[in-house]
């Protein structure tokens, strides 16, 4: 079983606040506003930044109503649903996010394709969960710090849609953060949680952000120091699974911190394709 990595040993934390940083944030802005990619459409960078782009479908899966479909539009920098329609079939999603590499210093494109199908969808029809699940990266399991059934529901979730896919990428995801005041969910029960489970965990606020001078359009720079933790966690995870999986790192993180996480390993794969 891989170990993943301690949080920040892969990928550099505040690199994309950082001068450098910056500039390669660039191309996935206008005009200070995040860019919108189709599913063939890629980012630009000039020759000379020319870098590897390394590509991953993500599998967001949680009850109806925990926030999948609005930390989906927060990670893609768009408006997030302010009331709860359920998704109806299933949503694709790009989003791109350059990072640096601690051990390389090396500079990756990602790219994340976040797959959101509405709970409802999923009961009735049976090929949406297969063809969800179908060579998938990762899971991200969603709970809502307001939602305390869609937290106990977290092991059965597990259970249910990554019991038998060993090797890949599995993140939990708490939504609604903004509201811990009201949580029903106890720090006490998330650290019960981490050790039981040894999964990466994050908190995430998906709700509307700060907005350029017109005061309508979204910041797109503000937007993605909102979710750099996110964004930066998922490569971490992927591009670690990536390594163990080619055979690159050996299959027990020696900097893995005394919490551990754990991860079993699977095929191996190269996945970082040059980039024009
Ligand atoms: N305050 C707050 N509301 C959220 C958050 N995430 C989602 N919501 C709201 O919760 C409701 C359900 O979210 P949605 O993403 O549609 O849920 P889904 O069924 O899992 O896709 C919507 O009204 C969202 O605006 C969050 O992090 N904070
Ligand atoms: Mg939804």
């Amino acid at each position: 079983m891989a170990r993943p990595p301690a949080p920040g040993s892969v990928i550099v934390p505040d690199w994309h606040e950082s001068a450098e940083g910056k500039e390669y944030l660039a191309c996935i802005l206008r005009k200070n506003c995040r860019r919108v990619f189709g599913l063939l459409e890629r980012p630009v960078l000039p020759p000379p930044v020319a870098i590897d782009t390394a590509s991953y479908k993500i599998f967001v899966s949680g009850k109806s109503g925990v926030g999948k479909t609005a930390l989906v539009a927060k990670l893609a920098g768009l408006e997030v649903p302010v009331a709860h329609h359920e998704t109806t079939g299933i949503q694709t999603t790009v989003v791109f996010w350059p990072a640096k590499l601690q051990a390389s210093d090396r500079v990756v494109m990602f790219r994340f394709e976040f797959w959101d199908c509405g709970e409802s969808a999923l009961k009735k029809f049976d090929h949406m969960l297969p063809t969800c699940k179908e060579k998938t990266d990762a899971f991200l399991f969603l709970f809502s710090f307001t939602d305390r059934a869609s937290f106990e529901d977290l092991p059965g979730q597990l259970a249910r849609v990554a019991g038998e896919a060993p090797g890949i990428v599995r993140m939990v995801i708490g939504s609604k953060f903004d509201q811990y005041m009201q949580t029903d969910v106890p720090e006490r029960d998330l650290t019960a949680f981490r050790q039981a489970w040894k999964l990466p965990l994050l908190r995430v606020k998906s709700v509307p952000g700060r907005r350029l001078a017109d005061g309508r359009t979204l910041d797109g720079r503000a937007g993605l120091a909102d979710i750099a933790h996110v964004l930066n966690g998922l490569a971490e995870q992927l591009w670690y699974q990536d390594q163990v999986a080619a055979g690159l790192l050996p299959n027990t993180s020696e900097n893995t911190p005394a919490d551990p996480y754990s991860q079993p390993s699977g095929d191996p794969r190269q996945r970082a394709a040059p980039m024009s």
